[in-house]
């Protein structure tokens, strides 16, 4: 069932190293017909944890000389015997290397294939394994430390202590429908109540976080809108370091969408300018400002910006009336410029105000601060274990739920089995997350995202 595998675990271009990693039960069978120890020691009969100097032979050729690195099982990333080959990092000739392992015996693994078998051995749950592309994928410091702390298995202790929380309520209650004639202390159900309103609190925090998380791991779609000139298409040039847009004095510059992702202090943007939300009749200008509106509707954070330099206008004030109850940062921006605005107007409608110059570059760093406060990403802690992934967001709304309707049922009196079964669903939720009741399919889409190699 599972044969031995083997494929190029580092990336797809020349570098220092280039390493061929072999797994399954035939690794070091099949490493020794490909390697040659300078010592002549054979592979199979080393112990784990050694490193072997020699080379890579295929038909008598030298490819070139390597490390052979013998990991035995269960004590390896998969958990099976693993040899890694560690070459000379030329595409080409860890090509070759690869080659030759897959014509002594491994197949060419799947993306994902070493990970999926540390988790199909016991090496790691599902939530560690999706941690482990998480790790791969970090294009910032906070997302890196919450995969790290994922991988470590902060996120699958609290997943486990809650589910464990849940197992002893679900446990009494099936004991005293089961057993009424026993003497079991009866079920308090105010207690209970309380109990489970502990776990629903606890679990909600859990969602948020991991919805803040989404903000430092794949980003949040943002919009810059406001009217023409307050300088939307500066503030995009400003954050994305580049004249990604085109800057002039002249109203109705910015016509298309232009879009750039952009890290600003701990949060990922992608960031979208769009042309200025104004009446016009021109039909080019018109079709961009339509599309800036359907996008303001999607976003997950809109930056308005608005002119420090001039009053405010029936275009400012119309946009601040679309934007109630909206994540939603007022921007005014040309600080550098003497004011003449109401910001009390838009305070009034618009929580977070921040004032700019996005041509003196200030006030920028102020502007990520109040972003990330906004987000619920200020209070994150990364090394806590955040949720991370629609899959498992997906599986705690499904346990906030069925806690949801258990606390409910309890409250209205419904009877004790009918609440069980509620329970029963939360635990069944918790499983799936952590992968202990996983279908395959499910298996399947998670790894089928992984590179090859991992
Ligand atoms: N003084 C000052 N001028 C700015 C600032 N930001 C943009 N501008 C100017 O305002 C004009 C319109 O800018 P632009 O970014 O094209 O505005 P948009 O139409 O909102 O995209 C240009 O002449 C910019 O140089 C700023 O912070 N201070
Ligand atoms: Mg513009």
């Amino acid at each position: 069932m599972n044969d031995t595998i083997a494929a190029i675990s580092t990336p797809q271009a020349a570098g220092g190293i280039g390493i061929v990693r072999i797994s399954g039960e035939n690794a070091a069978a099949v490493a020794d017909r490909v390697f040659s120890a300078a010592d002549k020691k054979s592979l199979i009969n080393s112990v784990g944890y050694t490193a072997h100097y020699g080379s890579v032979i295929q038909n008598g050729d030298v490819i070139d000389e390597a490390i052979a690195l013998v990991f035995k099982a269960p004590k390896s990333y998969t958990g099976e015997d693993v040899v890694e080959l560690s070459c000379h990092g030329g595409l080409y000739v860890i090509r070759r290397v690869l080659r030759a392992v897959l014509e002594n015996g491994a197949r060419l693994a799947e993306a994902g294939e070493f990970t999926r078998r540390a988790f199909e051995n016991g090496k790691m749950s599902l939530t560690q394994a999706e941690s482990v592309m998480d790790i791969i994928g970090a294009q910032g410091e906070q997302a890196a430390r919450a995969a790290i702390s994922a991988r470590e298995g902060r996120l699958a202790e609290k997943i486990n202590a809650l589910r464990a929380e849940i197992t002893k309520y679900s446990a009494h209650l099936a004991a005293w429908a089961d057993y009424p004639e026993e003497d079991l202390i009866p079920v308090d159900t105010e207690e209970l109540s309380a109990n489970l309103q502990t776990c629903i609190l606890k679990l909600r925090k859990m969602i948020a976080d991991g919805d803040a998380g989404r903000v430092i791991r794949d980003g949040v779609d943002t919009v810059i809108v406001g009217k023409p000139n307050v300088g939307k298409s500066t503030i995009m040039n400003c954050l994305a370091g580049c004249e990604r847009s085109i800057v002039t004095h002249i109203a109705g510059t910015t016509r298309d969408i232009v879009e750039e992702k952009v890290v600003l202090g701990d949060v990922i943007l992608r960031l979208a300018d769009t042309a200025g939300i104004r009446s016009t009749d021109d039909p080019v200008e018109s079709i961009g400002v339509e599309r800036a509106v359907s996008r303001m509707d999607s976003a997950g954070l809109i930056l308005a910006v608005f002119d420090n330099s001039l009053p405010l206008d029936d275009d400012d004030k119309k946009l601040l009336k679309g934007l109630k109850n909206r994540t939603c940062v007022a921007v005014i921006n040309k600080n550098d410029m003497e004011s003449r605005l109401d910001a009390e107007y838009i305070k009034q409608n618009i929580d977070t105000v921040v004032y700019i110059s996005a041509k003196d570059e200030s006030g920028i760093e102020e502007l990520g601060a109040e972003i990330s406060k906004l987000l619920g990403v200020a209070e994150l802690n990364p090394a806590d274990g955040i949720l991370s992934g629609e899959r498992q967001l997906d599986c705690s709304r499904e346990c906030l739920k069925m806690l949801e309707e258990a606390k409910h049922a309890l409250d209205v009196g419904m009877t004790l089995d009918a609440v069980n079964v509620s329970l029963d669903s939360a635990i069944e939720a918790l499983l799936k997350l952590t992968g202990e009741r996983v279908t395959d399919v499910v298996t399947d889409a998670v790894f089928h995202n992984f590179c090859v190699g991992k």
